[in-house]
């Protein structure tokens, strides 16, 4: 073994001597520590722009249950934030955004304006690299484009992403130009992170599944593709992890043609598809139901166990479907944790 590091030797498809794992949405309010900090930062944007805050709250998971990866405490709207777009969260409502509007103009990308509104994140990194043992490998994040675009035309969260679709479907060639700016963001923001010491990153495409087959190919696949393509040729080696949300069959066409790394699986991908359509090209990541986690005990248990006996032939990071829900006892998720730790592959 050239490293000690499991999660980046699996995420470069090396075999390893167990699985590794971390949890999407590690960090959060299930855990009585990070409401106790949330509580005395001055709201969330604070907390993730505050790096003794933010690296903080990034590794009190790690001292709790240890896990192989750390995930960078920020949110995928800094991204919207560094564009100079005003966010903010509302209590019990989630993140609001000054939201676009199609018939008005795009905010400029401005590379050292960007740079100067997220330095804290980048600091906030290179402070988590710093307090990292040897084994662990600290993952770097942004939102795709897509995700990200929704967020910015509805001004929130959404179900039906109507505005956006309405944009994106009367005039396809003007909405190219926000995902082309957030391409560019996009790059910059995790290039800066990996800069840092981000050693891998994922790529969060969490509302994906609203995409129609083909505009799927237009505004996930090809924007995907893009960042990859400028990220390996500045950052070599660093693996990148693709996560097109509830995508179905389009995960296949997603592995095929972005050239990320890794894919992310959300709980309704088969295991047994997963492993002869697309393990053979990428390493998998996944893909507990979160709700297991709230569960606990046996089925948990029993769930975990199948997945590992499914995929951990191959390469393989063992997560959440999606993120952990605050709801989420502590204890399941030490449970989980010692589950997939003490798992062995048999060859
Ligand atoms: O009230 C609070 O304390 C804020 C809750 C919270 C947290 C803990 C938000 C608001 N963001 C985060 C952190 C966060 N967000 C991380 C941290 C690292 C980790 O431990 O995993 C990450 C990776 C994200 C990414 C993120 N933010 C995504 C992509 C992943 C996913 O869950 O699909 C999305 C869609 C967001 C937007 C967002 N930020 C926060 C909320 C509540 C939401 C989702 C709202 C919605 O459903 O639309």
């Amino acid at each position: 073994m050239g490293t000690k590091k499991l999660l980046l030797a699996a995420l470069r498809g090396e075999r390893v001597e167990r699985v590794p794992f971390w949890f999407m949405r590690q960090a959060g309010r299930y855990l009585p520590e990070y409401r106790q900090l949330r509580a005395e930062a001055n709201g969330f944007m604070e907390l993730c722009l505050n790096p003794n805050l933010a690296t903080e709250v990034t590794l009190q998971p790690l001292r709790r249950f240890n896990m192989d990866g750390a995930i960078l405490f920020s949110d995928i709207l800094m991204v919207p934030h560094g564009l100079g777009v005003r966010v903010w969260f509302e209590e019990g409502e989630g993140p609001k955004l000054e939201a676009l509007d199609p018939s008005g103009r795009l905010p400029g990308f401005d590379r050292a304006t960007f740079s100067a509104r997220l330095a804290p994140v980048y600091e906030t990194v290179a402070r988590i690299a710093a307090r990292l043992s040897a084994e662990t490998t600290l993952i770097g994040f942004a939102g795709a484009p897509w995700t990200v675009a929704t967020y910015m035309i509805e001004g929130g969260s959404s179900r039906e992403f109507a505005r956006t679709k309405s944009w994106a479907f009367q005039d396809p060639v003007a909405f190219d130009r926000l995902i082309e700016l957030l391409v560019d963001a996009t790059i910059e923001h995790v290039s800066a992170q990996i800069a840092a010491g981000a050693e891998a990153v994922q790529l969060f495409d969490s509302w994906a599944s609203a995409l129609p087959a083909r505009a799927f190919e237009r505004w996930s696949i090809k924007p995907t593709q893009a960042i990859v393509q400028a990220l390996r040729t500045r950052h070599a080696g660093v693996p990148i992890i693709g996560f097109p949300r509830l995508a179905g069959a389009g995960y296949e066409a997603f592995v095929a043609q972005t050239g990320v790394d890794a894919v992310s699986l959300d709980p309704t991908v088969p295991l047994a598809w997963a492993r002869s359509t697309l393990q053979s090209k990428v390493a998998l990541q996944g893909n507990l139901d979160p709700q297991m986690l709230v569960v606990g005990g046996d089925p948990m248990i029993s769930e975990a166990v199948a997945i590992l006996e499914s995929l951990a032939h191959g390469p393989f990071v063992f997560n959440l479907g999606h993120g952990v829900v605050p709801e989420t006892p502590p204890e399941h998720v030490a449970q989980l944790s010692e589950t997939v730790r003490a798992f062995r592959v048999s060859r």
